[in-house]
């Protein structure tokens, strides 16, 4: 539109009425209860000794890390007083929740409202003929997070949190209004039927629901209303709706030139403001964003947005944080998306579930593509209410979400044929692959304009009974370098191109990623032991791989933050450690790389998750330093002398220097731009103190900042074992939290040797097992006996005295396992 004219419209528009339609959360003073409470739904039971809780809750952000018991999946309940605005007298009254998992039944002043079943989608009740508006009413609503053999997910590498853990809302509406009650959708569905750089055509289809007494003739207009609030185009339908019916609409705009596109670098939103008129009176109007962009994928070019291609590079996010569980308010959903965007990503993967609606709005607000999914993870049920509930969670998802410009591919499945039900049910493998059909026709039928999509793990692709070319596009969760293929990272790509000759689809390589812990470190890092330096050679291996082949449509980082996953027992009980984030949010260094990758402004940055070291051989000081950067070289200064310029390859330059004991300034330098960071090193050459990490090739830091080193053979003037294997367990280690220096154990050695100097020493030895071990350890001419229970920690520290330069001698007689040793002078 002509600027003047834009302009001249926007002093005569008149300002927008305000809805005559309510809206509110009612989050506030809730009490909550776990466990099956007879009659806690009816009014006149007494709560007050219940839990006082706000929305959103869960019960479980608790017990789901907790490594002695297994989280409570069952019942609990919530109770709420509800006085009303007696002005809401004539309104149509609703309860909006937003989510709660999995199976809510909502009862008001003791009569039943509704039941919804699924975790992640929303759900809305009529409540206007069960409340009172002369005296408070009570919310009673019975959540159950029990299993179900009827209710997707069945089983997933994710804790499924139970409680009402998204935000809940009153809606009070005219009784005429735009239909609230469709799946819990806002009643209007926007789509661009035609849409180019030159011209654009919106349709908006909804209906309108009419309580009154009367039939009703209406008019629904929608206003298209720009960034700036300038309306672009106003769509007007004349509506005759029966008393108690509900009527549809269907409107095309007029051609509207030159569209404002939407994309992740201009990611411009329009609104539709939807109204209804009762002769000249409003009577309903809400607003749904609106987003030009359109979309293509082939299976050797990969995506196109707005006509050109585009590379998604993106990653995947659960929904939980420290201490919240799964119950995250919206400032924290959205921070969530804001690290995404940041880390200079164009593509999010809402796995493995339908997401909060401020994800969304974030979303579109940012510009990010965004691939949301239903919870079909790893198995399904034969049964009819496993499809029916499948599908209908399906609907809510594309009817809740229908709006969002960000949304460009619906999901349904992932690696549906990872597990085995047992015993495998008749037909097992024809059902799965007939679900996959309903599904797909399903999700075309509701939104032809998407595309959709379902993610298959190494293990599936071929062996997948079809299933992975029913969407539009084959999505490959692969984790070379990690579960498989542990020592070659190269295997990515190979594999890659040749499910691209054989499949000739579009793929998107929706997942790949490593574990690692910020405690574990090495020179030597290899699959599994969860060091930092793994995770970041992971990255930077397999990124490039990804990058350089065009078939690939999008890659999906899993995750972009660490997880609960209860149960999971890497070196964190209860997460999932593949995050680039931890678990509170603070970035892994790998986060650098990406960003280096993929951010047009200057990055440089020192990694730093490995800045307090130690060591006790003169070699030692010897120590990696790498920077990560989108600048051509770097220097590095270690205090303040160059270590050298180094020219920049992946992203990445390395040093190796030369560390003092204590603080060790280090910047790096690429033309005007600098990083500083402080590496505090000890150096314990012929010290007295020493930790160790028996059995371990890394090093772990523990809690106390005590830097447990790896092991090592004993060579005089130093320490270290003589004979003896390493074990490892990932199991978790029951009374620590130090999972890391107990799961790696030296077992069948003669002796550890530690020399130094005379003196009364404290000796402090570590133990843990996977069986039950009796044996005897003798230091110095103390005898003491120890017996192992299975997982668990064991420390002992024993007062000996080293005499005549003999140093400190450990012995062990019988099963002999040692974790970790420290020695120090007291
Ligand atoms: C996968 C799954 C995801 C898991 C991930 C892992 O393939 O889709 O849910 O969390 O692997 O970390 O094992
Ligand atoms: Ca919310």
């Amino acid at each position: 539109m002509h600027r003047l004219a834009a302009l001249l419209l926007a002093l005569l528009a008149l300002p927008l009425a305000a809805s005559p339609r309510i809206r509110h959360t009612i989050n506030e003073q809730w009490r909550f209860a776990p466990g099956e409470i007879e009659a806690a739904h009816e009014p006149a039971f007494d709560d007050s000794s219940w839990q006082r809780v706000n929305l959103p809750h869960t019960w479980n952000a608790a017990d789901a890390f907790d490594k002695t018991v297994r989280y409570r999946r069952g019942p609990g309940w919530y109770r709420k007083s509800l006085t009303l605005d007696p002005a809401l007298k004539g309104k149509r009254l609703f309860l909006y929740f937003e989510g709660a998992n999995q199976v809510a039944g909502v009862h008001v002043n003791g009569r039943h409202a509704g039941q919804h079943i699924g975790g992640y989608t929303a759900f809305v009740f009529d409540v206007t003929e069960l409340v009172v508006l002369d005296a408070p009413n009570v919310i009673a609503v019975r959540v159950d997070n029990s299993h179900s053999d009827d209710i997707p997910p069945l089983n997933a590498d994710f804790t499924f949190y139970g409680g009402i853990y998204r935000d809940v809302w009153l809606i009070a509406a005219s009784p005429t209004h735009v239909t609230v009650t469709d799946h819990a959708s806002p009643g209007v569905f926007i789509s661009t039927p035609e849409v180019s750089a030159a011209r654009a055509v919106v349709r908006i289809r909804g209906s309108v629901s009419n309580h009154g007494g009367r039939a009703a003739r209406l008019r629904v207009v929608n206003r298209i209303l720009d960034a700036a609030g300038v309306e672009v185009a106003a769509l007007r339908s004349n509506l005759t709706v029966r008393a108690g019916a509900s009527a549809a609409f269907d409107q095309r705009s007029p051609v509207i030139e030159r569209p404002s596109l939407w994309s992740p670098d201009d990611p411009y939103l329009y609104r539709v403001r939807t109204e209804v008129y009762d002769g000249n009176e409003l009577v309903d109007a809400l607003e749904n964003p609106l987003g030009f962009r359109w979309f293509s994928v082939d299976p050797d070019r990969g995506f196109t947005l707005n006509g050109r291609t585009l590379k998604l590079y993106g990653t995947n996010r659960h929904q939980d944080y420290p201490g919240f569980g799964n119950a995250l308010g919206d400032d924290l959903h959205r921070h969530d998306v804001r690290l995404v965007k940041e880390t200079g990503f164009n593509f999010l993967r809402l796995a493995h579930y339908p997401q909060d609606p401020a994800v969304l709005h974030e979303a579109d607000r940012l510009g990010l593509v965004v691939w949301e999914e239903i919870p079909i993870v790893n198995i399904i049920s034969t049964s009819a209410a496993f499809a029916e509930n499948s599908e209908r969670m399906l609907v809510e998802m594309i009817r809740q979400h229908y709006n969002h410009p960000s949304i460009v591919f619906w999901g349904y499945m992932n690696e549906v044929l990872l597990r085995k039900p047992d015993p495998v049910p008749d037909r097992y493998y024809e059902i799965v692959p007939e679900l996959t059909r309903r599904l797909e026709a399903r999700t075309r039928a509701e939104d032809p304009s998407r595309l959709t999509v379902m993610a298959l793990s190494f293990d599936e692709v071929g062996n997948d009974y079809g299933i992975g070319d029913v969407p539009h596009i084959l999505g490959l969760n692969l984790y070379f370098g990690w579960y498989y293929h542990r020592d070659d990272f190269g295997a990515l790509g190979s594999f890659l191109d040749r499910v691209h000759a054989e499949r000739r689809r579009p793929i998107i390589v929706s997942e790949y990623g490593a574990g690692t812990d910020e405690r574990v470190h090495t020179t030597r890092p290899v699959a599994f032991d969860f060091s930092s330096e793994h995770g970041q050679n992971f990255h930077a291996a397999s990124f490039p791989q990804l990058e350089a082949r065009p078939f690939v449509l999008g890659t999906g980082v899993w995750n972009h933050f660490d997880f609960g996953s209860a149960g999971r027992q890497d070196t964190k009980f209860g997460l999932n450690q593949k995050g680039l984030f931890f678990y509170d949010r603070t970035p892994k260094d790998t986060v650098f790389y990406y960003q280096a990758a993929l951010l047009d402004q200057p990055v440089l940055y020192i990694a730093r998750e490995w800045s307090e070291r130690a060591g006790s051989r003169p070699e030692d000081r010897r120590q990696p330093v790498w920077v990560y950067t989108n600048q051509p070289e770097v220097e590095l200064f270690v205090g303040g002398r160059s270590a050298g310029v180094r020219k920049v390859e992946n992203r990445t330059a390395r040093w190796e220097v030369v560390l003092a004991d204590g603080a060790n300034s280090i910047r790096a330098r690429a033309g005007s731009f600098e990083d500083r960071i402080t590496i505090v090193y000890s150096d314990r050459t012929g010290g007295s103190f020493h930790a160790v990490n028996a059995g371990a090739h890394y090093a772990h830091l523990d809690e106390a900042h005590v830097y447990w080193e790896p092991d090592r053979e004993y060579v005089p003037g130093s320490w270290g074992h003589v004979g003896g294997k390493a074990a490892r367990t990932h199991h978790r280690i029951f009374a620590t939290k130090e999972d890391p220096l107990f799961q790696a154990s030296r077992e069948g050695m003669e002796h550890y040797q530690c020399d130094v100097p005379d003196g009364t020493y404290e000796v402090t030895l570590g133990f843990a097992a996977t069986a039950a071990r009796a044996f005897s350890v003798h230091t110095n001419g103390l005898n003491t006996a120890v017996a192992l229970t299975p997982h668990t920690a064991m420390t002992r520290t024993l007062l000996v005295e080293a005499r005549d330069g003999a140093g400190i001698r450990i012995e062990f007689t019988g099963e002999a396992s040692i974790a970790a040793i420290m020695i120090r002078q007291p």
